[in-house]
């Protein structure tokens, strides 16, 4: 078995196939380094929780990740919180940074023995279509390297080989938002004791805790706006207007420790299965940050796909691999759904002929009605949280 990545979904995937005796190898085009450190996402859904404490994984988020159960939404009309954890299906979400779940997987995998050769960049998959495919490679000193296996886990996400190597007339759902995000890790604690959501004529700001000393904030900007274009002090104006700092409180600042710019689409690759090649994780789905789902649905789909190979491999029974493509798009799409639902809520993106006052009197509409119905909060929370 060859898995191409090294993220959530490929290192979740390694930890479980190589717990089972599947003799696997993990090819990841980074080094070690980048691996551990690259922050990301921090939201766990319960779900994710359940499935990495089910398999021995949880040990790292259960020391020092932090229940977490609210919003706050803050718009022209005022503010107001849900406590999601009493909605809904009254689940939390676990904050723990994406790059520490890294590292406890990464750990765990070379603690057991996992084969993973970094600074290896997969380049293609062929012959997905037999029982034979192969995987070539360049090792870390440029070599070309050719790996052969029964199957191969595409987990190296949205740009990665395995989406180069799908056969021609696979479908691809591609769904541009039009919303563009500045994405910043902040050394400073949290502002607010909840995720923010700020809706605001001059655009969306969130916040969300990642640890005592460092938040996360979104701000959004035109398309094309370069990651280090805005001046600290222009965030932080931008922060403090749209949060309406004035009305509900500072933000608390700090340096600035990474930017990136996150253009809002979405898209899904269908079926996840081509022959002996198999997607999961980004390579699969590519979610808008809207709603934290992305490494959620990573974790949940490498179970899925870690239990369907070992029905195959070691027992000799296809059916849920069979199936596999089917259980995780059905996720998927639920995920996308409201996440796309998610970003009509946060944005005034300007269609075609720019700001539309009948699109803000909706958005105004469906925020009042999250606001007021308890009907819409259970609904809310029970898609904010669930994967
Ligand atoms: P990853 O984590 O991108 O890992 C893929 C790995 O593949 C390697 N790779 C290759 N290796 C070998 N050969 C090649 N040709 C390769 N090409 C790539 C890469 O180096 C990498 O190590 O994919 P995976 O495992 O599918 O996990 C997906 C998640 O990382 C992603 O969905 C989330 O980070 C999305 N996301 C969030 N998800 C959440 O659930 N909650 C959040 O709060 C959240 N916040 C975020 C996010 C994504 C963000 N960005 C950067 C788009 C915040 C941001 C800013």
């Amino acid at each position: 078995m060859v898995i191409l990545g090294a993220g959530p979904a490929g290192l979740l995937l390694g930890n479980l196939l190589h717990g089972s005796g599947i003799d696997c190898v993990v090819l990841e085009r980074a080094d070690p380094d980048h691996v551990r450190t690259r922050a990301r996402a921090g939201f766990l859904a319960a779900n994710t929780v359940r499935i990495l404490d089910r398999h021995g994984l949880a040990d790292g988020l259960q020391r020092a990740g932090r229940a977490h159960s609210t919003c706050e939404f803050r718009t022209e009309d005022g503010r107001f919180r849900l406590d999601y954890g009493r909605l809904g299906r009254g689940e939390r979400h676990t904050v723990y940074p994406q790059q520490e779940l890294v590292t406890d997987l990464l750990n765990r995998f070379l603690d057991a023995g996992g084969r993973i050769r970094f600074e290896t960049e997969a380049l293609a998959v062929h012959d997905a279509d037999s029982p034979h495919p192969t995987v070539t490679a360049r090792e870390p000193d440029g070599r070309p390297t050719r790996w052969r296996a029964r199957y191969v886990a595409g987990c190296d996400g949205r740009h990665g080989a395995a989406r180069r190597s799908l056969p021609p007339g696979t479908l691809r759902h591609h769904h541009d938002h039009g919303a563009t995000w500045l994405g910043l890790l902040v050394q400073a604690p949290p502002s607010l004791d909840a995720v923010g959501y700020a809706v605001h004529r001059r655009g969306f700001a969130g916040h969300m805790a990642r640890t005592a000393e460092v938040t996360r904030y979104y701000l959004q900007c035109d398309r094309g706006t370069p990651a280090d274009a805005w001046p600290e002090e222009r965030i932080w104006h931008e922060l403090d207007l749209r949060m309406r700092a004035a009305e509900h409180g500072p933000m608390h600042r700090g340096p600035v420790l990474h930017r990136t710019v996150v253009d809002l689409d979405s898209d899904v690759v269908e079926p996840l299965r081509h022959g002996a090649l198999l997607l999961a994780g980004d390579a699969a789905s590519l979610l808008s940050p809207s709603a934290a789902k992305g490494a959620n649905l990573a974790v949940l789909a490498a179970e899925l796909l870690a239990e369907a190979l070992v029905d195959d491999l070691a027992h000799g029974d296809p059916r849920a691999l069979d199936q596999y493509s089917r259980r995780c798009l059905a996720h998927i799409w639920r995920a996308q759904e409201f996440s796309h639902w998610m970003v009509r809520l946060l944005h005034a993106v300007p269609g075609p002929y720019g700001r539309s006052p009948f699109d803000d009197s909706l958005r105004r509409t469906r925020l009042e009605s999250l606001r007021t119905s308890r009907t819409h909060q259970d609904w809310f929370a029970e898609n904010y949280v669930g994967v």
